[in-house]
């Protein structure tokens, strides 16, 4: 299970029951502060993480051959593109979807294919396969590109490079887009001996792989790279300045994948916000939605915190439970449980609160107060964002790496 909208929508419905049963009996000027204040724009980063979320969208190119549906298949953990096709007549683009609906996810694939219809070297790219390129790039405006080669013909494509760098020139004066590309080092396995594999086993391969890196970057790209991984500096480097944000070295033969979660980190940082979910949720990348999670805790902390400006003190630390509620849902389903109330209720269960079968949200409201660190008597604005702060990590600690952690402890450390 994951992240979906309509059981997100299910969920604000009854924490915005919730927060109407918390709030009978609080005068008036204090309930619009605390709608517009906290749950407000509580709901509202709810609501950009997973309303507004949206398939990511992938461009591939590359000449025919080098693995551009094998590097899709190994990024999607399965079958979708055919591998080993018919060698495409006429260059043309296929827009496809990739569906992931056990994970409620959804990606846009563009694959150029035949676009760089030749493999022989000597081979100039056809006049009308450039204009497909740059067409599809305008029509599309992917969220990043990949540009694949198979790594032993790096030396012998220069020219790809300065055909794509022109596109990209024109895309960015004419229609003010500018798209991250990546390239990618594809059949890195079969550079100098192929039984020599993997890299980490074998120095000679690494050494090998790391030339063609540079090679590429400095000769070809022109571009300063920094190692992604400073210990492997042949996983690959990343960049800002240039068309080109990374090279990253993979093998995407079924079977004997390499190095593709550094391509997929990289994709995921270039990634616009509102595709990340969609692109990590569909790979189960779990520390990649820990980080989300992580983010989210973050800005929940500084709108619990957003309760000591109200005009009038809040003794109340109750109040804060229909945040804090909602924020345990997201964490349990961004680590892949079902979203709903029920998997704030395991965590509560879980850290030792008293949940018996069938209690209700209200419920569960009233026993998280038994979880919330309180630091002093008035419910002031740091004491409102430690709490939550704590509380958070603690339910991430549960949900992301099964440990059971007191929010108590939690709070401790920030105060130390
Ligand atoms: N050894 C090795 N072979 C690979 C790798 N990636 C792909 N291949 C093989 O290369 C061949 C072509 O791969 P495809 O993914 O079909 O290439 P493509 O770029 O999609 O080709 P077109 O659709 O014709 O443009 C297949 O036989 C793959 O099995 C790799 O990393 N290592
Ligand atoms: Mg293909």
């Amino acid at each position: 299970m994951a992240i979906d909208k309509e059981k997100t929508r299910e969920l604000l419905k009854s924490i915005d029951e919730l927060f109407d049963v918390i709030a009978v009996g609080l005068n008036e000027n204090t309930k619009n502060f605390l709608k517009k204040m906290v749950m407000g724009p509580a709901i509202e980063e709810i609501r950009k993480l997973v309303e507004d979320s949206r398939p990511p969208i992938m461009l591939l190119m590359g000449r025919s051959g080098h693995g551009k549906s094998s590097i899709i298949n190994a990024l999607a953990g399965k079958e979708v593109a055919a591998v080993n096709d018919v060698k495409p007549e006429t260059p043309e683009s296929v827009p496809y979807v990739i569906t992931f609906p056990e994970l409620h996810s959804t990606w846009q694939i563009v694959d150029t294919r035949g676009i760089f219809e030749t493999t022989k070297p000597t081979h100039s790219l056809e006049e009308d396969a450039v204009t497909v390129l740059k067409n599809s790039i305008i029509k599309y405006n992917p969220d990043v590109i990949m540009h694949v080669i198979s790594t032993p013909e790096t030396r012998n494509l220069s020219n790809d490079f300065e055909v794509y760098n022109e596109i990209m020139e024109t895309v960015k004066k004419e229609h003010k887009l500018r798209i991250p590309t990546i390239l990618v080092l594809n059949k890195a396995d079969t550079i100098g001996n192929p039984r020599e594999w993997p890299p980490e086993e074998n120095a000679k391969k690494a050494g090998h792989l790391l030339e063609i890196i540079d090679y590429m970057a400095d000769d070809v790209l022109k571009l300063e790279g920094l190692p992604i991984n400073k210990n492997y500096p042949y996983y690959g480097y990343e960049t800002t300045d240039n068309n080109y944000v990374g090279i990253i070295p993979v093998s995407s033969l079924e079977g004997d994948l390499w190095n593709i979660s550094t391509l997929s980190d990289l994709i995921g940082n270039h990634l616009d916000e509102s595709a990340q979910l969609d692109f990590f949720q569909a790979q189960k990348r779990s520390e990649q939605l820990r980080k989300i999670s992580s983010s989210l805790i973050k800005r929940f902390t500084g709108i619990a915190g957003g309760i000591g400006s109200s005009p009038i003190p809040l003794s109340d630390i109750s109040l804060l439970t229909p945040l804090q509620m909602l924020m345990i849902s997201i964490i349990g389903a961004l680590s892949g449980r079902e979203l709903s109330k029920n998997t704030a209720l395991e965590y509560l269960g879980a850290v030792g609160v008293n949940v018996g079968a069938a209690i209700g949200i209200r419920e569960g409201a009233r026993q998280l107060l038994k979880l919330i660190p309180v630091g002093g008597a008035l419910l002031s604005g740091s004491v409102a964002a430690a709490a939550t702060y704590s509380i958070g990590k603690s339910a991430e600690a549960y949900f992301f790496y099964n440990k059971k952690v007191d929010p108590e402890e939690i709070k401790k450390e920030i105060n130390k």
